[in-house]
C-alpha cells in the first residue's frame, strides 16, 4: 500500500507546530521567560510590522546576550510609539538618539562598554529606513568602516511614516507617498532612484549583512541570533509593512510581507564578509501584481494602460532579484504551500559557512573585537 508523508506546514507557528521542534529551535516568543522587550501598551497601529520586527529581534538579542544588551534608537514610529514621555514599552536598557546618529551613539555606547571592560554587554542600533538610509546614512557607513561592535537593524517601511509618509531612499519605484503623489507622466515615485542599503553595506565587508521580512519570523530570529555571532559591525535590514503608510488592511501585514518575498521584490538572504552565503528560497513564485494590488499606494497603476506598463517594470525589477540572488533554484525551491512562518527551515545557531572564501582582510575585520 503506497504510503503517504504527512506534512507539518505548521513547524514553528504557536500551534501545533512549536511542539513538532527542539527546545533550542522554538521561538523565543513561545518561552514563558521571554523578555518582552517591547511590552504591551505602545501605541503602534494596528498591524504595525515595525512593532512586530522590533520585539521578536530584541527578544532574540537579549536571549542571545543572556539579557546583556543596550538598545540605542533613533527618531522615528519605533521611537514616537514605544515611549510617549514618561511612559515607555522597553523592558530593556534604551536610548534615543537623534533621527540621524543613532550608528555614532550606538558606536559610544560600544566603546564605553569596551572602556569599562564589559565585552559581555552587547549594542544594537536601530531605527527606520528615513534615518538608516538617508539622514544617519554618513554616520552608518562610518560605523561599517571602523568595524564597530554594533548590530543595527533597519526596520524598513519604505518611507517617513512617522511625520505623514514622505518618500525616503528607501521608497520602491511608483509608489505614492505625499511626497510622491500619483500625479503626471509618471505618477508615484520616480524610477532609478533609491538606495539599497544591504548590498552598500556588503560593499564594507563588515563582517554579517542579512536582511529579513516579518512574514518569516524564525528566520528573523535566526538572523539576530547569527549576527550575535560575530563581533565587529553587523547590519539586519528588516521588511516590515505599515498599513497607514502602504494603504493595506491591518489584517493583511504578513500576507504581503510574504508577497514581497514570493515575488522576489524583497530578496531575504545573509552575506558574510561581503559575500552572499545563503538565500532563502522563493517557494511558490507570485506576479507583482498579486503584491502591489493589497496597496492602495499603487492603487493608480490599476486604472490605465501607463499603470499596466509600470507593472510590468516592477515585475523587471523582481525577476532581476531573482536571477541575481537565485530565489528559484529549482532544488531549493519546493512546490506547495507556504509554511506559517514562510522563512526557510529553522536553523539553531549553525554556523553557515561562506560560500566563498573571505578574503584575508575581511577575516581580519572579524577577529578585531
Ligand atoms: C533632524 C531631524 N529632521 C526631521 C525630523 C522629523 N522626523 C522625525 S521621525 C521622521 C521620519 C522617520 O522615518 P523613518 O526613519 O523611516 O522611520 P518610520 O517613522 O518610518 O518608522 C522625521 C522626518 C527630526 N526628528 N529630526
Ligand atoms: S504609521 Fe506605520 S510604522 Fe508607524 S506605527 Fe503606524 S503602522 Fe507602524
Ligand atoms: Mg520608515
Amino acid at each position: 500500500m503506497p504510503v503517504q508523508p504527512v506534512k507539518f506546514y505548521q513547524v514553528g507557528s504557536f500551534a501545533v507546530g512549536n511542539r513538532l521542534l527542539g527546545s533550542d529551535q522554538r521561538s523565543v516568543q513561545s518561552e514563558p521567560d521571554r523578555t518582552n522587550s517591547l511590552n504591551c501598551g505602545h501605541r503602534a497601529c494596528q498591524g504595525c510590522g515595525e512593532a512586530l520586527g522590533a520585539r521578536y529581534a530584541l527578544d532574540t538579542a537579549m536571549r542571545v546576550t543572556n539579557r546583556q544588551l543596550v538598545a540605542v534608537n533613533a527618531t522615528g514610529c519605533l521611537e514616537v510609539f514605544s515611549t510617549p514621555y514618561p511612559e515607555t514599552s522597553w523592558q530593556i536598557p534604551w536610548i534615543h538618539s537623534l533621527f540621524g546618529n543613532a550608528p555614532a551613539v550606538a558606536t559610544g555606547v560600544a566603546a564605553a562598554m569596551r572602556a569599562k571592560g564589559r565585552k559581555d554587554v552587547r549594542v544594537v542600533g536601530q531605527g527606520g529606513d528615513g534615518g538608516t538610509v538617508d539622514i544617519g546614512f554618513g554616520c552608518l557607513s562610518g560605523m561599517f568602516e571602523r568595524n564597530d561592535d554594533v548590530l543595527f537593524i533597519c526596520y524598513d517601511n519604505e518611507a517617513y511614516m512617522n511625520t505623514g509618509v514622505q518618500r525616503s531612499g528607501a521608497t520602491p519605484p511608483a509608489a505614492r507617498t505625499a511626497t510622491t503623489p500619483a500625479v503626471g507622466p509618471e505618477p508615484g515615485n520616480v524610477f532609478g532612484q533609491g538606495k539599497n542599503a544591504p548590498l552598500i553595506a556588503m560593499a564594507h565587508e563588515i563582517p554579517y549583512v542579512a536582511t529579513a521580512t516579518v512574514a518569516g519570523l524564525h528566520d528573523l530570529e535566526y538572523k539576530v541570533r547569527r549576527a550575535m555571532d560575530f563581533r565587529g559591525a553587523r547590519y539586519l535590514h528588516i521588511l516590515v509593512p505599515c498599513p497607514l503608510g502602504w494603504g493595506s488592511a491591518s489584517s493583511d501585514t504578513i500576507r504581503i510581507a510574504r508577497l514581497a518575498e514570493q515575488t522576489g521584490l524583497f530578496p531575504v538572504f545573509e552575506a558574510v564578509a561581503g559575500e552572499v552565503v545563503s538565500v532563502s528560497p522563493i517557494r511558490k513564485k507570485a506576479p507583482v501584481e498579486d503584491y502591489l494590488r493589497l496597496q492602495t499606494r499603487y492603487a493608480h497603476l490599476f486604472n490605465s494602460a501607463e499603470g499596466a506598463a509600470t507593472i510590468a517594470r516592477l515585475q523587471q525589477i523582481a525577476d532581476r532579484n531573482i536571477a541575481r540572488f537565485g530565489l528559484l533554484d529549482s532544488e531549493q525551491a519546493p512546490t506547495g504551500p507556504a509554511s506559517g512562518f514562510g522563512g526557510p527551515p529553522p536553523r539553531s545557531g549553525a554556523v553557515v559557512p561562506p560560500v566563498f572564501p573571505a578574503t584575508a582582510g575581511a577575516q581580519a575585520r572579524q577577529e578585531r573585537p
